[in-house]
This record gives C-alpha cells, structure tokens and sequence, in this order.
C-alpha cells in the first residue's frame, strides 16, 4: 500500500496526523487479529469529508497503531497517554432539574452508550461467525431483563422495509449503508447478526452490531436528563452481569471509533432553537464553550430541520459518566437562555 492521496481542501484528523513519516512506521504492522493500517484508515481514505477518518478493530489496535490514534485522541477528548479515565454512573450526583418544564425547546433526550464483547475483535475485524455468537449471546442476556427494561429482540433479517424505515425515521434505529461504516468493514454481511431490543414504549433500545456490538439506549419525550440516565445506568448494570465489556484502564470502554473511547456516552436532547440558529457564530460559541457537538436531527452527518438540532456531550474520555451528561445539561441551561433573551 502507498501514502493515500488526500485531497487538498481533507479536513479529517486522519489526514492531520498520518504523516509519510507515521505511514512508513506503521504500514506493515498487525494486530493478533490480523487488522492493519491500511483497514484502520480506510474510511477516511475513501471518505476525505470524514471528521475524523479511523476505526480499530480491536483492543490492540489502539496499541499497535498508537502513533497515528493516540494524537487523534488527544486532539478530539484532550485526553493525553499519561491520563487515566475513571468511570462513575451514579444519577444521584447529577444536578439535572429539567430545564424546560414547559416544553417548550427541549422534544427529547437520548443517552447512549457503546460497549463491546471482551476477548472478541470490534467491527472492524469480526468474523461473520463471531458477530453471529454475539448477537446470541446478547439476545440471551437481554431476555432476563425485568420490569421497564424488558423487551423483545427484533433481527435485521428478515424485517420489512416499512418497519425498518418508520423505526430509521422515528429515531430508534440506525440506518443502513453509511458509506463512514461500509469503508471501515462494519457493513459486512449485512444484515446477518444484526437487530434492535426495544421495551414496547421504546423508551429502552439496544442496537446489536452496528457500528459497536452493543448500543444501549435510553431516551423519551420531554427533558427529563436524570430520569433518561438513571433508566440508562439501570439497564448497563443489569446486562453487564451477563455480558464481559471490553475495558481498558487507560482508555475505558474500548469502542470501534475513537471518539467513543472512555464513556462511549452521548447525552442528547432534541432541541428547538429557531432565533440562536440564525446567529451560527453566536449558538457555536456557546456549544463551544460547555465542550458540546451540534449534529442534524437525523444524527450524525445529517442536517437541521425547522431550527432543531441534535446538541450532545463531545467530550468521552478522561471524564465519568456524570461529567459528560452534566456537560451536555450544563450547555442546553445556557442555550435556552440565550434563546429567551432573543425574545
Ligand atoms: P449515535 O448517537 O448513536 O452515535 P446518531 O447520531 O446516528 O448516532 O443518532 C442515532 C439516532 O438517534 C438518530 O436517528 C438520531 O436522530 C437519534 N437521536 C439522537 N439524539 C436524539 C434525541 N435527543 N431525541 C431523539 N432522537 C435522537
Ligand atoms: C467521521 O470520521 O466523520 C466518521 N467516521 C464518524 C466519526 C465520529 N463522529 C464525530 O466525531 N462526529
């Protein structure tokens, strides 16, 4: 493989931090799993409009190819080699009183988190035959979930176009065929192994083999952050009893993309701000300034409608769990307030 050709105006952290001098370095190496560079980049190879541009595709990886990941990590978290990241999920210690009682911004809060099957390769790198005993043994895992929590699993395969689409459109699946994932290998036999579990008020998701192996989610109407995390917090606890999460002591959670190292959490509300969102300039400053991600309303790499937008924790690693939603809590006070004093 050569040094990609990257086109000028390429924005992504790949293209920051692969310099010839780390291509050279790294070009040959593999993971134990047999996962090379060329894989790991090939993502933000053959999607230049990438934000960042790499997937691992395993726990190793981040080891093995740590010259050309460990900058990304520490340009998108702040989070340096000498850092540790500790977890805390306690809602208890979360100062959350919702922030719109009337509802009048807020349509909706989701916080998920990623997590995947300790010993097992991510994605990236999985057999057909290990993602499939993933997805059983996760099924078996979420079938002992009790009360709010319990839910039924609903495979890919098999599932009809209409029921699929409302789900994609409603919010509470992933898509198909993201070109970001189909360049990382995370499409491969599609759409074997993968599903959804939902609770029947959907309230309650987990996403099976997308762009990690486990997606838990938990997420209603209204702004209700704390009762969404406890929910959330509930539901980990339960399934991590049965289900062994690749952890690292250094980088937390072990996810596919580095930006979801560490918590793998994104705390998200639904949000309606029509008179800030005329002021880019001003409505950044303030997202920026509480360490926060403006995404479209239909997720990651999607656009805006009607003045809503999707605004999440940005930060992962190196903070808890209790950090990363207070900080996505902290900066919707402030961009509700900035939306009233617009009148
Ligand atoms: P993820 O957060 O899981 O990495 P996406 O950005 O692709 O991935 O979002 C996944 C789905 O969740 C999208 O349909 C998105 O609109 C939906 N979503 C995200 N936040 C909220 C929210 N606060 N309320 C409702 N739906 C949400
Ligand atoms: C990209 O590089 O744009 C995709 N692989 C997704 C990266 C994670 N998302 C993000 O930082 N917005």
């Amino acid at each position: 493989m050569n040094y990609p050709n990257f086109p000028e105006n390429c924005k992504s952290l790949l293209c920051k931090y692969l310099t010839p001098e780390v291509f050279d370095l790294l070009k040959d190496r593999k993971t134990s799993n047999g996962f090379t560079l060329e894989q790991a980049i090939n993502s933000g190879v053959k999607n230049p409009d990438s934000n960042i541009g790499v997937y691992a595709g395993d726990k190793e990886s981040y080891r093995v190819f740590a010259p050309l990941f460990d900058p990304i990590i520490e340009e998108y978290h702040g989070f340096t080699r000498d850092d540790s990241h500790h977890s805390c999920m306690e809602p208890d210690l979360l100062k959350a009183p919702n922030p719109d009682p009337e509802g009048k911004f807020i349509l909706s809060t989701r916080i998920r988190v990623g997590r995947n099957v300790d010993n097992m390769p991510l994605g990236p790198a999985i057999s057909r035959e290990q993602r499939n005993k993933v997805e059983a043994d996760v099924i078996q895992a979420l079938s002992r979930l009790e009360g709010e929590l319990a839910g039924k699993y609903y495979p890919i395969l098999g599932m009809s176009k209409e029921v699929q689409d409302a789900l994609i459109k409603d919010h509470f699946l992933f898509k198909e065929g993201d070109r970001f994932l189909n360049a990382a290998g995370l499409n491969r036999d599609w759409p074997e192994g993968r599903g959804i579990y939902h609770n029947n008020d959907k309230t309650f998701l987990v996403w099976v083999n997308e762009e990690d192996q486990l997606r838990i989610i938990s997420m209603q109407k209204g702004g209700d952050i704390k009762e969404v995390f406890t929910r959330l917090v509930n539901a980990v606890k339960s399934i991590e009893t049965k289900i062994p999460f690749s952890y690292s002591y250094h980088l937390g959670f072990i996810t596919s993309c580095p930006t979801n190292l560490g918590t793998a959490m994104r705390a998200s509300v639904h949000i309606a701000l029509p008179k800030l969102s005329q002021n880019m300039e001003a409505f950044k400053a303030i997202t920026d300034k509480y360490h926060l991600q403006i995404r479209g309303i239909h997720g990651e790499h999607s656009e805006s409608e009607g003045g809503i937008y999707d605004i999440s924790n940005r930060r992962r690693l190196g903070i808890t769990e209790v950090r990363a939603v207070q900080d996505m809590y902290n900066g919707v006070v402030a961009l509700i307030d900035a939306e009233k004093a617009l009148g």
